[in-house]
């Protein structure tokens, strides 16, 4: 039974944002950390709903803004399955919150009630089940409270707090709540499975520390939550005194992304600050990465001839899936059997794109930006989805069809005589195989977990960044964002590739596209920062930044 008699003086207390209005956005709620209030507050709400209408399954809540300044802040809800909310009720949530900003509590009721009838709850059933977690801004814990308000007086709840931990940590925590005994499932879970099948994997080619391809991991944790979480994980690693931390400030949030983390890195395309100097010499042999301030993304970099190299997430996609299919290719398993394929937005280098058709034979697919698109299309197109936005954020979904054909594969081998050299190598090729599935979080894009796996990918293939790097060679371009007086007139179609709105301006931007070698270039608006993105590339640097610059001038001219 829901106590709703106990909501009013919670709703008095809790929701001082009043008259705003909350748009759901890429990746859930995002805004300015003073408005959120009265969000959390029925976000808290929208949760325990969902967690009911699985009968009682664990929801988790993430107290996050990702990749965004420190004085914002955001949350997003996650399926029992670990999965980024189910979007039919994107709206849902939207409608309550802003019931809740902009109507009487009598109609915030009225709504709840509507949403338990419409969508068929047993309120009389199981209990909610409900795991939250948050990263390491300094609004966080206020918000947790406004979150966590009516989980236990309202719903009766029960409310497993993780404290501050990794968007991805709580993803993969909350499908393991719903697989295990709830006793049994802690952030030493998540550290535990990652770390004995990273090592495992190792173990079958007796690799030790980082096989001479390069000398040093040097992390950026841009200040954020995946510092104190990765100096843990990582010290339990053998190669943990070649693992260097930098940005690991998340003591003072204050820092956060500031001039550092892997969105700063992925869009100036050079270093963050505070590399100490003892790691920049010249003829360094070390491989950097950066993680964003939830560790949800990742992105590489090395240095060459005192040059920055990027390896952003459509290199990683690329390594994981040659990686993968010579695999297959060893373990004998034909490729009909088990579709490959890469899914990638609108952001994805054009060269990637070339590289995933022309050399790797892969079948590619585009979606929208936000990682719940890409998710859905890598789950329902491929055995083997590999999913990665430019920006770093993706992970690998492996099908249960995959799954069988590893197996059979392994059956198969055992059948055939001992000593058999090629048995050997086929074995090997399907315990990586498995054991790489498993070292990926396929819950969500997971920046440890991508970590293991690129280093996993380097050291058993004995390829130096350089030698990853050098597959192909991206094209030119520029990712900038301008702010305008409405975001919203902006809409795309064609995957974002394409504006249909403001009229005109398409049709003034393709001119300027098509004077440009090999040039392309798309305008969206984000959805998680009050701006407007735009994308350059093609042949010359310099023309692509002259081309970015005259859309920005053509947008800001047409906004007058
Ligand atoms: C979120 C989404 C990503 C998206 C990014 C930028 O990342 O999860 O899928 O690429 O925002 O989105 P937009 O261009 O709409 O602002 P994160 O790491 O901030 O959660």
């Amino acid at each position: 039974m829901l106590e709703f008699h106990a909501l009013k003086p919670l709703y008095d207390s809790q929701c001082q944002t009043r008259n705003y209005t909350y748009t759901y956005g890429t990746a859930g709620f995002r805004d300015h950390a003073d408005v959120l209030d009265t969000v959390m507050f029925t976000t808290g709400i929208v949760a325990a709903l969902r967690s009911l209408k699985h009968n009682g399954k664990f929801v988790g809540v993430m107290i996050t803004a990702s990749h965004n300044p420190p004085q914002d802040n955001g949350v997003k809800i996650i399926e029992p399955d670990g999965s980024m909310l189910l979007q039919d009720w994107e709206p849902i949530a939207t409608k309550l919150a802003n019931i809740a900003s902009n109507e009487s509590f009598d109609n915030l009721v009225n709504y709840i009630r509507d949403i338990i009838q419409e969508q068929k709850i047993d309120i009389h059933g199981s209990m909610a089940h409900i795991a939250v977690g948050m990263d390491s801004r300094e609004s966080s814990p206020r918000l947790m409270n406004c979150l966590m308000s009516t989980l236990e007086p309202i719903f009766n709840a029960i409310v497993i707090n993780h404290g501050m931990l990794t968007t991805p940590q709580l993803h993969y925590l909350t499908s393991c709540h719903n697989e295990e005994d709830i006793r049994n499932v802690s952030i030493e879970t998540y550290n535990r499975n990652f770390q004995s099948t990273f090592k495992k994997l190792l173990n079958i080619y007796n690799i030790q520390g980082f096989n001479n391809c390069f000398d040093n991991l040097i992390v950026d944790c841009a200040n954020g939550i995946g510092a104190p979480q990765f100096e843990r994980f990582s010290s339990l690693l053998s190669q943990s005194s070649m693992i260097k931390f930098t940005n690991d400030n998340y003591l003072h949030p204050e820092t956060l992304n500031e001039s550092c983390g892997a969105d700063f890195v992925k869009t100036r395309q050079t270093l963050p600050k505070g590399v100490p100097q003892e790691f920049l010499q010249d003829g360094n042999n070390n491989l950097y990465c950066s993680f964003d301030g939830d560790a949800d993304r990742i992105v590489f970099y090395y240095i060459k001839d005192s040059k920055f190299h990027l390896l952003d997430g459509d290199k990683i996609a690329t390594l994981f899936a040659k990686f993968l299919k010579e695999l297959l290719t060893t373990a004998q398993i034909p490729h009909e059997k088990i579709k490959l394929g890469i899914v990638q937005t609108a952001y994805a280098n054009g060269s990637s794109t070339n590289y995933v058709k022309t050399k790797l034979n892969c079948p590619t697919s585009c979606t929208k930006t936000g990682v719940k698109h890409l998710h859905h299309e890598a789950q329902t197109a491929y055995d083997i989805g590999i999913y990665f936005e430019a920006n770093g954020h993706g992970t690998i979904l492996f099908s249960n069809k995959f799954y069988q054909q590893v197996q059979s594969c392994i059956d198969n081998i055992m059948e055939q005589p001992n000593g058999d050299l090629e048995k050997d190598e086929r074995w090997k090729a399907c315990e990586t195989l498995l054991l790489f599935s498993r070292v990926i979080n396929q819950t969500v894009g997971d920046a440890i977990a991508d970590l293991l796996g690129v280093i996993a990918t380097l050291l058993i293939t004995k390829s130096t960044p350089d030698q990853w790097d050098n597959e192909y060679t991206d094209l030119p371009n520029l990712l900038s964002k301008i702010v305008v007086p409405d975001r919203n007139l902006f809409k795309t179609t064609d995957q974002e590739r394409k504006l249909t709105s403001p009229p005109g301006l398409q049709a003034k931007m393709d001119t300027l596209i098509n004077k440009i070698e090999n040039g392309r270039a798309f305008v969206r608006a984000s959805g998680t920062e009050d701006a407007v993105r735009i994308y350059c590339e093609g042949s010359s640097i310099n023309e692509v930044k002259k081309l970015s610059q005259d859309i920005a001038d053509l947008i800001l001219k047409d906004a007058k």
